[in-house]
């Protein structure tokens, strides 16, 4: 996979030379590379902003830079049978669309990914208008909260995607029983010693007995989930469960109705 991310603080992403995706990046599984927007300019002060049309607090990123720092950087690649398939250009940004694992594993499987970090109010609309004829446009959020710039969250998007390409995480089967990698979170785990500052390891996982372990890893995700995160039962497929998992949702408060959970009124 390519990667390209345009910056005005290209420094703010030496950490993608660290761990997993700078090995990554050695390895040549990842060719990742960091451009500074402003060599983009052509003014003596490398202007990149300027203030918001309307009025109102803060300055707006001027469309010029964008238009030649993206250019410099779209690629195109085969797609197969003659096709020439679009990067996709990726604008962090807290009005954007959740970025969701789902989402990490469909651009893991993209050629060519470019990030445009936008600071201050944001970037000029019409760049983004200019730029779906060249590019798969896609305006992404981590979370409802704001940044000053989408520096940060091109550090996270990209080791979210990064650790999906082949041959990146070390054993393949670490991706496979995560958090959200079946829609739940992830259940609690524990190392020696198996008594602790008077705390003991749930007694389950030391009697070698895989498949009440397996149940009970499973009915842990159940009760956390529930905890944590009740949003994601909403899309948990409950049609096939086995009994004892429905039963686990029953002591949680939820019923099943077609296949879906519904939390108890009383519960
Ligand atoms: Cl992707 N960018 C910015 N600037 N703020 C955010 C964000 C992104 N996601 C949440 N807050």
């Amino acid at each position: 996979m390519r990667i390209d991310v345009v910056s005005i603080f290209p420094e703010y992403l030496a950490p993608l030379e660290l761990s997993l995706i700078g090995k990554a990046r050695q390895d040549g599984l990842l060719k990742l590379t960091v451009h500074d927007l402003r060599d983009f300019t052509t003014d003596r002060h490398r202007t990149v902003d300027d203030t918001p049309y309307g009025g109102g607090a803060g300055m707006v990123m001027k469309p010029e830079p964008w238009a030649q720092a993206l250019g410099a950087v779209a690629g195109t690649a085969a797609a197969g049978e003659g096709e020439l398939r679009k990067p996709v250009l990726i604008v962090p940004s807290p009005a954007g669309e959740r970025f969701t694992q789902a989402i990490a594993h469909e651009l893991a499987e993209e050629e060519q990914l470019v990030f445009a970090c936008g600071r201050y109010e944001g970037i000029d609309e019409r760049v983004l208008e200019w730029a779906a004829d060249h590019f798969t446009v896609r305006p992404m959020s981590l979370g409802d909260y704001v940044l000053n710039g989408g520096e940060v969250a091109v550090l996270a998007m990209v080791e979210a995607i990064g650790r999906l390409l082949p041959g990146v995480v070390g054993n393949p089967e670490s991706l496979v029983e995560e958090s959200h990698s079946d829609g739940l979170l992830e259940y609690p785990v524990y190392t020696k010693p198996s008594s602790w500052r008077g705390r003991d390891v749930p007694a389950v996982l030391l009697s070698g007995n895989h498949g009440k372990i397996a149940q009970w890893r499973r009915h842990e995700q159940y009760r956390r989930t529930a905890e944590r995160r009740p949003d994601l039962l909403e899309a948990f497929d409950a049609g096939t469960l086995p009994r004892a998992d429905r039963t686990a949702f029953a002591d949680l408060g939820y019923d099943i109705e077609d296949g879906r959970l519904r939390r108890r009124a009383d519960a």
